[in-house]
Order: structure tokens, then sequence, then C-alpha cells
């Protein structure tokens, strides 16, 4: 077992973290980490835990450290991250110098050159990097990222698709709101209502998406060609982002062609990956089955209502923001650590 620490405990991404890791066979959590204000309490205490899930007896009484690498302690190998990117920024940095190997969901330093961005049945090569980072930094440790949940909801269904020549992708999504954390899940007021525009989240999928496809020389992360243009929206759903994908390829393709690529792309062979990545829906013009956290659903992306356009093919796809997603994407990166010998 490898003795782990959550950063941003008490968020919802963090709570979601603890439900991931509490049963995990690999990872035994260790240390939780918060703001200062919560610094002392149990965690019980600290954190105002969603009331759809229990919170697991084993993380009641833990004291809640402050995210300082002190405070923290030599028994942890691996940190999970879900700071507030500010924070983030400022502290995993430090954390990767001190020597923690650090898999992080914030959107800080997602994008920085030497800095892996990882969707592990994706691009499990650009892991390589840390090399490359370690080299170019000192550090004993190391910083490694997952995207944002709306961009692995989308890239996976485009790395099916490169095979036929990615040139331009047009995304439209509709986010639920714990996208947006504690105070997304709250703002139920958006019920009969949209948001029409998340800020950062549209750059966020056209920059991520194209360094996720992207080819990794041994030095560096040649980004993809194709070009992405995202629209991001907030609807009054919990749990799920579905998204509207537009791809244009090279190659003529068939939406029984896309179909068939998608149901046949495959997972990573990570104790977490679902057996089969990319379900294909069974009725697109349906409802979709709410996802049963404890049949361990929500690890995989689903896709479907494929339609053939002038340039290539338009179909939707959806996946859980934060199971597949924000936290899911960071256990998926810690397994990836663990097998490839970085911790
Ligand atoms: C959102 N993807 O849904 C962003 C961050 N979780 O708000």
């Amino acid at each position: 077992m490898v003795d782990v620490g959550i950063l941003g405990a008490t968020g919802a991404v963090g709570q979601r973290l603890i439900q991931l890791l509490e049963p995990h066979p690999e990872f035994d959590i260790a240390t939780l980490t918060a703001s200062p204000a919560s610094a002392g309490k149990t965690y019980k205490e600290a954190a105002k835990w969603r009331a759809d899930t229990p919170m697991p007896d084993s993380v009641t009484d833990i004291e809640v450290t402050a995210t300082d690498p002190d405070a923290i302690g030599d028994d942890v190998t691996l940190l999970f991250s879900s700071l507030p990117s500010g924070v983030g920024a400022e502290v995993e940095p430090d954390l990767a110098e001190a020597g923690y190997v650090v898999s992080s969901n914030s959107s800080n330093a997602r994008m920085a050159d030497d800095v892996p961005l990882i969707i592990p049945e994706v691009n499990a090569d650009h892991l390589g990097l840390i090399d490359v980072q370690r080299d170019d930094r000192g550090w004993d440790g190391a910083l490694l990222k997952n995207p944002n949940c709306s961009t692995i909801t989308m890239v996976p269904t485009l790395a099916a698709l490169d095979q036929y020549g990615l040139e331009s992708v047009r995304v439209s999504t509709l986010q639920a709101v714990s996208g947006a954390g504690y105070s997304g899940v709250t703002s139920m007021e958006i019920i009969d209502n949209a948001i029409p525009h998340i800020g950062g989240e549209e750059q966020k999928m056209e920059s991520e998406s194209r360094k996720l496809l992207g080819e990794f020389n041994g030095a560096e992360v040649v980004r993809h060609s194709m070009d992405v243009a995202a629209s991001c929206n907030r609807i009054p759903t919990i749990d799920g982002h579905l998204e509207n994908v537009w791809a244009d390829t090279s190659d003529d393709v068939t939406p029984d062609e896309v179909s068939a690529a998608m149901s046949a792309y495959p997972s990573a062979t990570l104790p977490s990956s679902p057996e089969r990545l990319i379900h294909t829906f069974e009725e697109p013009d349906r409802p979709q089955p709410r996802l049963d956290r404890n049949r361990g659903d929500g690890m995989a992306v689903s896709a479907g209502g494929f339609r053939r356009t002038e340039g290539g093919v338009q179909y939707n796809c959806l996946a859980h923001n934060t199971i597949r997603g924000a936290a899911g994407a960071s256990v998926l990166n810690g397994e990836l650590l663990l097998e490839e010998g970085y911790l």
C-alpha cells in the first residue's frame, strides 16, 4: 500500500477523491489537508459532506492539516491535489521540490511545457515528461496534471477518431453544477434557467485537447494541429457533463465506422479503468441511466447520436464530471505513476 494525501480534501472534488480512494487496493489515505481555517479540526468537523453520499467512517476522525509541506509528513509518497488554482500554483511546486509526487486536478500549470497532462487511455507515453521536468527543475518529486473534466469527457472520443485524421473540432457543452464545486451545487437557483458561458472553460478545452492528442518526442509535446473551438454552458443537473461534438476529418468516415471505432477504443489496464472506456448510448433519444457510484459506475465515457456532416461526423458524449472527470482522473493518473515506477 502507498500512503497518500489529499490536498483540498473538504471541497466537492476532495470528497469524491476520498470516496474513490477509501476502498482502493493500492492507496491508503494518510493525510487530509484543507484551508488554515480547517486545520486542527477533525475531517467530520471541517467538511460539509454532500447528503447523497455517506462520509466514510475511516476519515471522520482524521485531523485536517494545513496544506504545508512540513505538516504533511514524510510517510506520504503521493499527493492528490484539488486545490484552487491560485493555491496550487503556489504550493504544488514546493511539494514536488520537497520530494512529493503530486497528481493534480488543479488547473494551474496544465499547459506548462514540462508538466505532463495525462489521460492514461489516451497519452500515457507523455509521462516521460516527468524526466524532462526533473532535469529542468531539479525536483526529486514530480507534478502531473489531469485535464479539465469537460476536456476529459471529449478527448477519449477524439482519440478514437484521430485514426481518420482530425482536422477541426467544434464542441458545445451542457455542464452540471457540481463542476462548479459547492457554490455550484447550492446554486440550483438556475432551475429552469441556464448559464450561457463558463469563463475560461472554453480556452481550457481548446488548448488541453491539442496537448493531450499531441506527440511526445522525448523532449516535448508537439501539439496536435487540429483546430478546436468550444462553447461551454451550465445547466441545472447535479452531476454529468453532456457535450455535443462536430468533428471534421481528412478521411471520409461514416457514423457506423465512428461508432465502431469508439466502442473498440481500449481502456488503460489500470485498477480503476472501466472494462470498456467508451460505451455507446443504447437509446440516445432517452434520458441516460443514473450512475450508481456504489456500483462502480462513472469511470467510463459514453457516446452516441452519430450523424454524418459535410466534413465528418456529429455526436454527443457524456461523462460523470467528478467520478470520470476531476477526481477519477487524478486517481487513474496516480495508478499510472505507480504502474510506471514513479512512486
Ligand atoms: C466546471 N470543468 O465544470 C469545470 C471545473 N470543474 O466548472
